[in-house]
């Protein structure tokens, strides 16, 4: 017998939402439910994906500009997509992902002015038909988030997207949001404020909601 599709869970949202803390809470959450989960991440999530990542944050791609650093992180995503996320789901495993092609709508296209015609064109070929189930949007104020990400970095360098301001930060955020207005069906945004057991009870509750779990004898509702 063939097992059924897993499910395909993206976490967005800006800089110290929790996304990392919140993916992890979640996979443990729903592996207690009988559910087989894998955790991964963009820009990463496979071998060669992970280099491209430490191009990315390192700030070498940002001479090429918002158009540039989206085919790089849209090359990552094909690698990721091909060699992680969709050979899992093929096998019935949810995948939950912190950040995915959405990150790229906001970052380089939303606020970095990216030709949308161009992004729209990487994700036929990044992306194809593996679009997540359900996104997670979590939103705080920018400030709350950075001083969440400068808490936990002390003593390390800033990455190229840490550097840039709070009113960049604010664009992004404001950006997330009007995504996540525009596709309901799709997108939910969490509170991400208050503490970490409060943010995932919201997110279960998000994604029992959306998501009938498998039916496995003796696991919690
Ligand atoms: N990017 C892009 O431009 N285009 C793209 O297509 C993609 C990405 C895919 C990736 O950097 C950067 O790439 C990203 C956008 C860009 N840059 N920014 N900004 P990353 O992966 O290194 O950074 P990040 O995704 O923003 O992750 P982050 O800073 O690690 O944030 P997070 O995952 O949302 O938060 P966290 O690591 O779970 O939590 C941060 C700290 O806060 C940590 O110490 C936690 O213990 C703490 N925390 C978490 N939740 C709470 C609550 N509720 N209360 C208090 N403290 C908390």
């Amino acid at each position: 017998m063939t097992a059924a599709r897993g499910r395909f869970i993206t976490l967005e949202g800006g800089e110290g939402t929790g996304k990392s803390t919140q993916a992890r809470i979640l996979a443990a959450a729903l592996e207690t439910r009988g559910v087989k989960v894998r955790v991964t991440r963009e820009p990463g999530g496979s071998p060669l994906a992970e280099k491209v990542r430490e191009v990315l944050l390192s700030g070498l791609a940002q001479p090429l500009g918002p158009q540039g650093e989206a085919a790089l992180f849209a090359a990552a995503r094909a690698d990721h997509v091909r060699e992680t996320i969709a050979p899992a789901l093929a096998a019935g495993t949810w995948v939950i992902c912190d950040r995915f092609t959405d990150s790229t709508r906001v970052y380089q296209g939303a606020v970095g002015k990216a030709d949308p015609r161009l992004l729209r064109a990487l994700d036929r070929v990044s992306v194809a038909d593996t679009v997540p189930d359900l996104t997670l949007v979590l939103d705080v104020p920018p400030e709350i988030g950075l001083a969440r990400a400068a808490a936990r970095g002390k003593g390390a360098a800033a990455d190229r997207f840490e550097r840039e301001g709070v009113e960049y930060h604010a664009a992004i955020r404001a950006a997330f949001l009007s995504l996540a207005e525009a596709e309901p069906e799709r997108c939910v945004v969490i509170d991400a404020g208050g503490d970490v057991d409060s943010v995932a009870a919201r997110i279960l509750s998000a994604v029992t909601t959306r998501l009938p779990l498998p039916a496995v004898a003796g696991a919690p509702a």
